[in-house]
């Protein structure tokens, strides 16, 4: 037997969607939530066939179009990737939007899309770009330090390299230095700034050609006046520790700026390499939740206020800044005060590609915040999949043998 399934394919900032837009399984009645269980429980064959090698590839996200029970929303969807269901998916969401006005099915204006994790306002915007008004985003832990070892340490921090005037006088310098000073507060256990490699070699935000209309990061609070959680509890400057937040912007993200690897895309073995290991680390010391790891950075543009590097569940690195990223990075800023409701923030990511995030708060005690994030996104293809039961593999390598 041979099943036909109709796709459309985007990319939003380098990063593809394949939206499933007929030929899925029947998930049932009830919410994206409740459709998504029967999808786990009983279809997985199916993500695997959509978006898993020979027909798809680790860095590709699907996203399974079903009937919204809530009737304002324009389409429900359930997203996937390589290897797991996601909450929700802000590039695939940007790119969905454009699927759905490439199907004749939206026009310019406001929309609500129905997800597995809440229904997420959508804006069309009649220059072609998108706005996604995602679900509250909130800081779970600040200040978390997890232990990746010393080899990891060799892997996330550059060699000591000659200092740079410049670059030692700068913001973002300065503040690793308070870090580094509040590390002493670890013990004996824990070695002091002198023993690190030089930070004065790392390449900093303030050092970037300055832009009037960009708002300087504040600097991060002292580290004695945050909150420790994790067993090296005060310093980003440890070695074999790696210091972070844990937030949720719709999936779970461990956002750390402490690392001095250059994010570049010549760069891409060892930053996945150095990101995997602080999901292993973090998955062990606490945090079991956490899927995707965000590496922060100068950004290459004067457009953007930093560059990220997302490394996604299944080990894949995401070509666009990532929208559940970007705003879970949106609440750790206003938890730490280094970004006011309304201001924009820009990230860039890996590619270059960039999102334009802003938010308000919900609930400013609780920390929680409404991120919006803007990007654009372009259709790559549309097509039909042919799954041949009689293919080996017919529901992706790995797949025929559930
Ligand atoms: O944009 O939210 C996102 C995302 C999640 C995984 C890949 N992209």
């Amino acid at each position: 037997m041979i099943h036909r399934i109709s796709i459309i394919d985007s990319h939003t900032g380098g990063e593809p969607t394949r939206v499933v837009v007929s030929g899925g399984p029947d998930l049932g009645g009830g919410s994206a939530a409740e459709k998504l269980r029967v999808f786990r429980a009983k279809h997985d064959r199916f993500r695997r066939a959509i978006v898993n090698e020979p027909r798809g590839s680790d860095v590709l996200v699907g996203a399974l179009l079903v009937e919204p029970a809530d009737k304002s929303c324009a389409a429900g969807v359930i997203y996937f990737d390589n290897v797991q269901f996601l909450g929700m998916c802000g590039h695939g969401t940007i790119g969905l939007v454009k699927t759905l006005e490439h199907m004749g099915r939206i026009r310019p204006g406001e929309h609500r899309i129905e997800t597995p994790v809440g229904v997420v306002g959508v804006v069309l915007h009649e220059d072609g770009s998108v706005s996604v008004k995602n679900i509250p985003a909130y800081r779970k832990a600040g200040n978390v330090s997890v232990e990746i070892g010393r080899d990891g340490d060799a892997v996330g921090r550059l060699l000591p390299q000659p200092p740079r005037e410049a670059e030692e006088s700068s913001a973002v310098s300065d503040d690793r230095r308070s870090h580094g000073d509040a590390g002493g507060a670890c013990g004996s256990k824990r070695p002091t700034i002198a023993s690190r490699p030089a930070v004065a070699s790392r390449p900093t935000i303030a050092s970037r050609p300055a832009v009037a209309s960009r708002p300087t990061i504040a600097s991060r609070p002292a580290v004695a006046s945050r909150p420790a959680v994790a067993s090296c509890p005060a310093s980003a400057s440890c070695p074999g520790f790696v210091t972070g937040d844990v937030a949720w912007g719709g999936n779970w993200f461990f956002i750390t700026e402490d690392h001095d690897l250059p994010l570049d895309l010549a760069n891409v073995g060892r930053l996945t390499d150095f990101t995997w290991r602080i999901r292993q680390a973090a998955n062990a010391q606490g945090f079991p939740e956490v899927d995707h790891i965000v590496l922060i950075g100068p950004a290459g543009s004067s457009a953007a206020h930093e560059r990220d590097f997302v490394l996604c569940p299944g080990r894949a690195y995401d070509r666009s800044p990532c929208g559940t990223g970007t705003s879970a990075r949106l609440a750790c800023l206003a938890a730490d005060g280094r970004l006011q409701p309304g201001e924009p923030w820009v990230v860039e990511s890996i590619v270059g590609s960039r999102f334009r995030g802003v938010f308000q708060w919900e609930d400013r005690e609780a920390g929680r915040v409404l991120p919006v994030i803007t990007g654009t996104a372009h259709i790559t293809s549309e097509g039909v999949l042919l799954l041949d039961e009689g293919d080996p593999f017919c529901w992706g390598i790995g797949g025929n043998d559930e």
